[in-house]
């Protein structure tokens, strides 16, 4: 197995230099969860009371803050408020994909100015090593941390084989920035054993369906904590698509930190 998957979240924190990284570790540990919600919403109202509600079971809320119908810029303020108050972290899931010099705009600018209030965005590897550069330029010095996105959960993806092995090559020259990945398995260099340690964020999890109609393909908490040994189940429309998101979430969690457990205490 993993060297690293054996360990508990917060005795993996000294391997890694990103302080978002750090935090993100120490804080599943201290609020036994591995569980972050996908609040894909349309209103604000639903966004910042999803966050409220469902604060006090996750380790990171994920935002597709474009998809607001009635975005202002009081939106950012409350989400931090809520992200002190129950102790998570804000991940707006950007998914940029261009080169350095614009990513470091449409990071730092234009109305959302993500930089300035989410604690984690994405990237995908496709424009080469100068997109992780220009974010961190605007990242690091804000405390930022950078997920590459290595594979997707999505039917016929592109992100496979030799592309999520150079994006985790990538990622290992970047340590100070690039904390982790989404994906769907961890990745260790071809032939070879995992030597660093990274976060493995999992979408595509769903208890109760095996995709949708658009190509979304679901596994469960354990096929993604414990076979495949990834870190965080994020969840969507399993959760926020219920008719009790509340009792759901506590339900995710639950099966999301016993895979945990389990495989901690795995020989
Ligand atoms: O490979 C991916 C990467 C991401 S970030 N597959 C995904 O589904 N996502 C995101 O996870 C997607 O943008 C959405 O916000 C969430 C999955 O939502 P669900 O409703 O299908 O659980």
């Amino acid at each position: 197995m993993s060297p690293y998957a054996k360990q508990t979240y917060s005795a993996r924190a000294g391997g890694f230099s990103n302080p978002t990284g750090v935090q993100l570790l120490r804080l599943m540990d201290e609020k036994k969860t591995n569980l972050s919600i996908a609040a894909d919403v349309t209103s604000k109202v639903e966004l910042l009371k999803m966050a409220d509600q469902l604060g006090p079971y996750i380790c990171v809320f994920k935002t597709h803050i474009d998809i607001l119908s009635d975005y202002d810029e009081t939106v950012p303020g409350a989400l931090q408020a809520l992200a002190e108050k129950h102790h998570f972290l804000i991940f707006e899931d950007r998914k940029f994909a261009d080169i350095g010099s614009t990513v470091k705009s449409q990071y730092a600018s234009g109305i959302y100015k993500i930089a300035s209030w989410s604690h984690i965005t994405n990237a995908h590897p496709i424009p080469g090593e100068g997109i992780i550069q220009g974010l961190k330029e605007v990242g690091l010095p804000l405390k930022r941390g950078l997920l590459l996105l290595a594979e997707m959960s999505s039917k016929g993806t592109l992100a496979k084989g030799e592309y999520s092995q150079e994006t985790l090559r990538m990622a290992k020259r970047n340590k100070d920035f690039v904390f982790g990945f989404i994906g769907q398995r961890r990745l260790a260099e071809e032939g070879a054993e995992e030597d660093e340690d990274f976060l493995y964020l999992t979408p595509g999890v769903s208890m109760a369906q095996p995709g949708d109609s658009l190509g979304q393909q679901y596994r469960s908490p354990e096929q993604v904590i414990l076979e495949s040994k990834c870190d965080v189940i994020i969840v969507g429309r399993g959760i926020y698509g219920a008719a009790d998101p509340v009792a759901k979430a506590i339900e995710y969690r639950a099966a999301g930190w016993n895979a945990y457990l389990k495989r901690t205490q795995q020989a």
